[in-house]
């Protein structure tokens, strides 16, 4: 007698929600499916912790669902009958007529997306789609909180999931009757604070490391073999998440603006890889978040769950509706007309701008880097000097452990480099050497002077930050949120801005030897 036929369920390798209703349906009648394949892992150069990160992460998944009773096929990265891309092994297995009907869960990028789209088209089973049951936010309610409004504004977005979600509230009103202590949460960090060491997982990934050299899969950055430190479990995430909750939280608002040579994480959680493979939700997160508040009163201020409750509630989800809104034109767009490459010290570190110098090499090294270093610091660079933003994504997307499209491209190529012309933020993230100094210890320890304009030890950000204003000034200048700066342009004298204008074009013609 024949096996009777099951359902095949494809797992994307940042699908690995164990708590999602499919794992409530009885084991016998699916086969699920997953997959580390070379298209995936070479779409864009990957750091080397990521690729781990993602098979150790799916490798990890398959053994909870065989633990569970789940029938799964696995393709391992050096598999014989691996064909290395999702539509091609999902068209094998079909093919194989085990199978009555193939499902999947949606994709979070358009890319995949369209992709199982036309696969399902050319199937011989019946194909259909689930949610991933993870975000706050769909689609709809994106669009119904902007309905009738000319553009967008992420602050009338998070206080609607605050009230959707009850987050924070008291009787239909924000907690302490504010919604936002952003202005309090902007410190640099005294030489008084040591923040804790960051909770990790010391994994030997020796052979896992051999394996992808053998493979020839390109990678960037670096990893010590008997130390990879990331959370790939459920568990470890949930780890991951307490300790945050017991020892970050309580300084987290008021530092996560702040930078610092020596401490890299300062009070961040590093839960951006475990929630964007969905390890967990951002509704428990935010909910640990929450609990650990109420329950600390004292020790724990508003300011500081605040903080964190508007970056997963507010800018996440914000992120991923304008994604889905513009996407596929968003990734084309270029309104600041930037060209230029990307210079070979994002590759290796190798600058006298010690900002520079230090937020990549821990990006190499660690594959993170913290909110303010990616826009403040390499992103800023990029928009001052005018790197074209098709560099810029790809840098972004491939150097860090939580980079993926769906909330890579609308902090990259908006958020931080207004290529997109103020669809995610209403004006540019750019700075002078003045807020840099004024939110970390790099400015000290600089070849460069930040208090100078000119010269050989003149900083480059500051021409640069000057230049660009000159540069864009029929498109920027109506703009009211940088008006201070055109004003204060305005003040200035024509010698001024033509000395400027020659200091930055020597700047940028030297920009592989700054
Ligand atoms: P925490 O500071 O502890 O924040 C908590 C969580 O809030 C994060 O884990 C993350 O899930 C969420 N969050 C915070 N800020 C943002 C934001 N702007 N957009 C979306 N979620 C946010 N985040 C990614 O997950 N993937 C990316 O590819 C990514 N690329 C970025 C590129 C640029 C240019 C910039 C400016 C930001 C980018 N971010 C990205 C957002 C942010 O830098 C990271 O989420 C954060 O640094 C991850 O570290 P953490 O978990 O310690 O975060
Ligand atoms: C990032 C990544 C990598 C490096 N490798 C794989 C893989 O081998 N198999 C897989 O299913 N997913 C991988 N991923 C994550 C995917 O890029 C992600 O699941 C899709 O882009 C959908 O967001
Ligand atoms: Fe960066 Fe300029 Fe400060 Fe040097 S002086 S660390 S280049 S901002």
């Amino acid at each position: 007698m024949t096996a009777p036929k099951k359902i095949l369920r494809l797992i994307l390798g940042d699908q690995l929600n164990i708590e999602h209703s499919w794992f409530q349906d009885p084991p016998a009648r699916y086969e699920y499916v997953l997959m580390e394949v070379r298209d995936e892992a070479t779409y864009v150069t990957h750091h080397v912790q990521k690729i781990l990160a993602f098979f150790l992460a799916m490798r990890a998944f398959k053994d909870e669902l065989v633990e569970k009773g789940f029938s799964v096929r696995y393709f391992t990265i050096d598999d014989a009958d691996n064909k290395h891309s999702l539509e091609r092994n999902v068209e094998a297995l079909i093919a194989s007529t085990r199978y009555e009907a193939f499902e999947y869960q949606q994709p979070d990028e358009y890319r995949v997306v369209q992709n199982l789209a036309s696969l399902c088209k050319k199937l011989s089973v019946p194909a259909s789609m689930f949610s991933t049951e993870h975000f706050l936010t769909d689609v709809d309610f994106f669009k119904g909180v902007f309905r009738g409004h000319k553009r967008y504004v992420m602050e009338s977005f998070y206080r609607a999931v605050r009230v959707k979600y009850n987050l924070l509230m008291d009787d239909g009103k924000p907690l302490g009757d504010r919604w936002n202590f952003d202005s309090e949460n902007r410190k640099k960090l005294p030489d008084t604070i040591t923040p804790p060491p960051p909770l990790t997982f010391p994994r030997n990934v020796d052979s896992l490391l051999k394996q992808l050299d053998k493979l020839k899969i390109p990678s960037i950055g670096s990893c010590d073999p008997k130390n990879f430190p990331w959370p790939v479990t459920r568990a470890e995430a949930l780890k991951t998440l307490a300790y945050f909750c017991d020892h970050l939280l309580p300084e987290f608002g008021s530092y996560q603006d702040a930078m610092h040579t020596k401490h890299h994480f300062l009070f961040h959680s590093r839960l951006s890889f475990s929630l964007n493979v969905k390890h967990i939700s951002p509704l428990e997160v935010v909910h640990a978040a929450i609990a650990a508040f109420k329950k600390k009163k004292g020790k724990i201020s508003l300011p500081q769950v605040e903080g964190f409750v508007r970056q997963i509630a507010g800018w996440r989800e914000f992120m991923r509706g304008v994604y889905w809104a513009h996407m596929p034109k968003y990734k084309t767009l270029n309104v600041l007309n930037a060209t230029r490459a990307l210079p070979h010290y994002f590759w290796d570190a190798k600058t006298r701008m010690n900002c520079i110098h230090h937020a990549v090499s821990q990006s190499l090294d660690e594959g993170y880097a913290h909110h303010i270093q990616r826009l403040m610091v390499t992103g800023n660079f990029a928009i001052l000097a005018g790197i074209d933003p098709d560099h810029v994504d790809a840098w972004y997307l491939g150097i860090y452990i939580d980079a993926l499209e769906w909330v890579q491209l609308p902090n990259t190529r908006g958020m931080s480099q207004f290529a997109d012309g103020g669809i995610v933020g209403t004006k540019p993230y750019t700075s002078s050497a003045q807020y840099i100094n004024k939110m970390s210890n790099y400015c000290s320890g600089c070849f460069y002077s930040f208090k100078e304009k000119f010269g050989e030890r003149g900083c480059p950000f500051n021409s640069l930050y000057w230049d660009f204003l000159i540069r864009h000034e029929a498109t920027l200048s109506k703009n009211p949120r940088i008006g201070m700066g055109y004003q204060l342009l305005r003040k200035m004298s024509d010698s001024d801005k033509k000395a400027i204008m020659k200091q930055a074009k020597s700047v940028l013609e030297r920009i592989e030897e700054l």
